[in-house]
């Protein structure tokens, strides 16, 4: 592929989440969130028996990490605040949870780095889950109080909010494919999840403009949601049944949320499929009109890999849900076989497409994009440091596809990889590395570059992609 340039007003930046780095899972104040929950109650579910406790032990290196970001060029990072450690289970700010975020925005701003903030990273506390988690509405109304008191707190010191990361994924795994704690396997709850935590996005953005019109934030603010919109592609000669599933699958995933963060609305065709396969929407009186609220200022794509479905060859799964989709192995497929996930590049273009016909206004950027490895550890050259040529790789491919995207008229603006440094991955734990950076587990968390770390630095300074 040719040499290409990406825009000089372009963010690049790295994004992270704070029950994967922060650690500190019980100290200040914090209450337990769901994976803190999972870690003590069963060890055995986390990769090598890693629990939530440390994550990258972050709060103890963050002022390292972000001199690092910055060294690497970079202007901007995401990162979340984690309820369980900002409010105490009454509601109220938690004083010692909100002064760690204070410092960690002072700090970012001396190094001149712009804080982008989520405010949930599948990171419910638990005493909430108890109480019914996403199944109940209480938990969205706990959700909208507690990003007004986020909002309140630190909206002198954010520009830039999201209310949720990745809103599909928590109903998925926790809910429906019921590989995440407490593994339940019922699409009719994954979709009760789905909805509340719609309710709740609408809600949280609500509190925002309220919070605006109050003064409480600053005047260059920005709201949106980060989502995982991963393209969605059925056979190259489909039947009727495969474009139905596709349809389903597209509406599911990212129709639902593009819809609620531009029209304010849910597909209504993917509403009326849902009753049809008897699994509704808890849908209450004046619920259309709490969803209007739900229109965003822009929002993230996080991508990682494709979405390829066919017709289902049978109704139910083993587990009796209904199934409207059957995934599909592409015979040209490339894998990154330590993750089981597929690489194609060309996928961001497409969605720039999709977004840049079906919803002209967006505006949106890469909030999440990178390559996971198992035992990079064996890569090292004679100085130690990992050589992860494949990472540049990964990286330059799918920059290239996002710079002649915005030749063709996509909005996107900007481009954040996960894991820049080394971090902890939910029931992976520390199996797959992300890092342009290496976390070294075993000698108290050192942070060490890997070769691609050069490579980063000179595209970030130049913004030219080779
Ligand atoms: C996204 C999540 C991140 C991160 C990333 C990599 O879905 O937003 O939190 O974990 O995926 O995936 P994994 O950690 O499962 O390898």
């Amino acid at each position: 592929m040719a040499e290409l340039t990406l825009p000089e007003n372009f963010f690049f930046g790295a994004a992270m989440s704070g029950p994967q780095t922060e650690g500190g899972w019980n100290v200040g104040g914090k209450l337990e969130n769901v994976w803190d929950t999972w870690s003590n109650e069963d060890i055995e579910a986390f990769y090598n028996r890693v629990g939530s406790y440390v994550g990258n032990d972050f709060m103890h290196h963050y002022k390292e990490d972000l001199a690092i970001l910055k060294g690497l060029g970079l202007d901007s990072f995401r990162t979340s605040i984690q309820w369980s450690r900002l409010l105490d289970a009454d509601g109220n700010v938690n004083p010692e949870g909100a002064a760690w975020y204070h410092e960690l925005f002072r700090a970012a701003r001396e190094e001149g780095l712009e804080p982008f903030v989520t405010l949930y990273h599948f990171d419910l506390p638990t005493f909430l889950f108890r109480r019914g988690g996403w199944e109940s509405r209480e938990t969205c109304e706990a959700y909208a109080n507690y990003v007004e008191k986020a909002l309140h707190e630190f909206g002198k010191e954010v520009r830039y909010w999201f209310t949720f990361n990745e809103p599909s994924v928590e109903p998925e795994n926790r809910y429906w494919h019921g590989g995440w704690y407490p593994q339940h396997h019922s699409f009719r709850e994954a979709v009760v999840a789905q909805y509340n935590i719609s309710i709740a996005h609408a809600l949280g953005v609500a509190r925002y403009r309220a919070a605006r019109e109050e003064g409480a934030l600053r005047p260059d603010a920005r709201i949106g949601i980060v989502c995982n919109f991963s393209p969605s592609y059925t056979k190259e000669d489909p039947s009727e049944a495969d474009l139905e599933a596709l349809r389903m699958n597209d509406g599911l995933t990212t129709r639902w949320w593009l819809d609620l963060a531009t029209k304010g609305s849910l597909p209504a065709d993917v509403l009326e499929t849902l009753a049809r396969l008897g699994t509704p929407v808890p849908a209450r009186p004046g619920d259309e009109e709490v969803l209007r609220s739900g229109v965003v200022d822009w929002l993230g794509c996080n991508y990682y890999q494709p979405c390829r479905v066919q017709a289902p060859s049978r109704d139910h799964d083993e587990w009796g849900n209904p199934l409207f989709a059957e995934p599909y192995v592409w015979p040209e497929r490339v894998m990154n076989e330590s993750r089981g996930w597929e690489i194609y590049p060309k996928g961001i273009y497409d969605f720039g497409m999709k977004c840049r016909d079906e919803y002209p206004d967006l505006e949106w950027f890469v909030s999440e994009n990178g390559i996971g490895i198992e035992g990079e550890y064996k890569n090292r050259d004679e100085s130690g440091q990992i050589q992860d040529d494949y990472r540049v790789d990964f990286v330059r491919d799918h920059l290239s596809w996002i710079a002649r995207a915005i030749d063709d008229g996509a909005k996107c603006r900007g481009y954040h990889y996960w894991g820049l440094i080394d971090n902890w991955s939910w029931a992976n734990a520390f199996k797959n590395r992300y890092g342009f950076v290496e976390v070294d587990l075993m000698e108290n968390y050192e942070r060490r570059p890997k070769k691609s770390a050069a490579w980063l630095k000179e595209v970030t300074t130049t913004h030219v992609v080779k």
